[in-house]
């Protein structure tokens, strides 16, 4: 089991001002910054990050969604990280999501859901090399 895992606070999130109380939030559950960087992807990235998802027939919503303004990224330690924090963001769907959680508070729907956050070990390595060099990660 690692103990760091990958997140974004997608545009959706950023352009109504929830990045501070998104951060604060995680910080308050124990995650500490291992990297962060404030950036906004081409839709050839996006396309390149969410590859796993090609195939679903949101794909294409998923890829515009991403890459229309800017996000944060960033990589968060803490024991138990993963699971951790997939519990702290809650549901995919902001509707199913536990009173308290990330989604829950910032989350409009299923499409826009403020946050990702890795769903395996492998995924957040993947995913932090995607966005982070070695000179930028503590
Ligand atoms: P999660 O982000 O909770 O791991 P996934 O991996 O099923 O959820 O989906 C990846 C991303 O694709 C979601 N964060 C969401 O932005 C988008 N997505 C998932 N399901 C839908 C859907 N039915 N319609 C539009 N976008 C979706």
């Amino acid at each position: 089991m690692s103990n760091r895992t990958f997140t974004i606070i997608k545009p959706d999130a950023t352009s109504k001002g929830y990045t501070g109380g998104i951060l604060d939030q995680i910080i308050k559950a124990g995650f500490s910054v291992k990297a962060l960087k404030w950036t906004k992807l081409t839709k050839e990235q996006a396309g390149e990050f969410y590859a796993i998802h090609r195939e679903r027939p949101f794909f294409g919503e998923l890829v515009d969604f991403m890459s229309s303004g800017p996000i944060i990224a960033a990589i968060l330690e803490k024991e138990n990280a993963v699971a951790d924090f997939r519990k702290l963001i809650g549901a995919t769907n902001p509707a199913q999501a536990e009173e308290g959680t990330i989604r829950k508070k910032y989350a409009a729907s299923v499409g826009e859901n403020a946050v990702h956050g890795s769903d395996s070990d492998e995924n957040a390595l993947i995913e932090g090399d995607f966005f982070f060099s070695k000179l930028e990660r503590f």
